[in-house]
């Protein structure tokens, strides 16, 4: 197969370029075929170059040719990386020509992935109850319900069922899917922390001084 790599295809190169030309074979153009696989061949023989979210599929914090073939899976349907992160051109979609970007970015050629923000991953409509003690409240329970949006600015509030005490609260969710962040109970101010799930979320509340403490939890209830 014609190279011009000039260097040696690394120790893992057999299996991936099986599974390089299986994709291949489903590539329509036989123009883009070639070139295609010319790239993936001095991509396995080269060190991976460059770091970043764009284009990287499989999360690793380097853009190479693992990256570009996940490009090329999802683009004949094989696939499932996410359009704001394989899209990397934000035309057409996923398909072949952003497996040929990745490719040669990450064998160092001067080029600008773009891509298009990722919506927050824990994005939706929640709906849940809370509990604790409060003093001189005593036990306090009810139900709450906030929203996260696409960048993770979440904003909710609470109430019991007989009105005796309300939340409200917001900020912004960590990349982890955790928070801190200051609300209310009635009259007092509270610190909410937390920890977001695959359509879930749970974490607890204290008022400052220490005059109330308690837990929430919720479900996502509409992404
Ligand atoms: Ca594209």
């Amino acid at each position: 197969m014609p190279t011009s790599c000039g260097t040696a295809i690394t120790t893992d190169g057999p299996a991936r370029l099986a599974r390089i030309l299986r994709v291949l074979t489903h590539v329509e153009a036989a123009a883009s075929r070639g070139l295609l696989l010319s790239v993936l061949l001095c991509a396995l023989a080269l060190p991976a170059h460059g770091e970043g979210v764009c284009g990287d599929a499989n999360a690793d914090m380097s853009v190479n040719s693992s990256d570009a073939l996940a490009a090329l899976e999802t683009g004949i349907g094989a696939g499932d990386c996410p359009v704001c992160i394989c899209d990397v051109d934000q035309i057409g979609g996923v398909i072949a020509t952003d497996a040929l970007l990745i490719l040669r970015f990450g064998v160092g050629h001067a080029i600008v992935l773009s891509c298009s923000v990722c919506p927050n991953p824990f994005a939706g409509i929640y709906m849940g109850t809370y509990e604790g003690v409060v003093t001189p409240l005593g036990d306090v329970d009810g139900f709450l319900d906030f929203v996260v949006d696409d960048q993770g600015f979440f904003t909710g509030d609470g109430m019991s069922a007989s009105g005796q005490t309300t939340f409200e609260f917001d900020g912004m969710l960590e990349p982890d899917g955790s928070f801190e962040s200051m609300g209310s109970l009635g009259t007092f101010t509270a610190l909410f922390s937390g920890q977001f799930a695959q359509g879930s979320a749970s974490g607890s509340w204290e008022i400052e001084g220490g005059v109330g403490s308690g837990t929430w939890d919720a479900t996502l209830v509409e992404p």
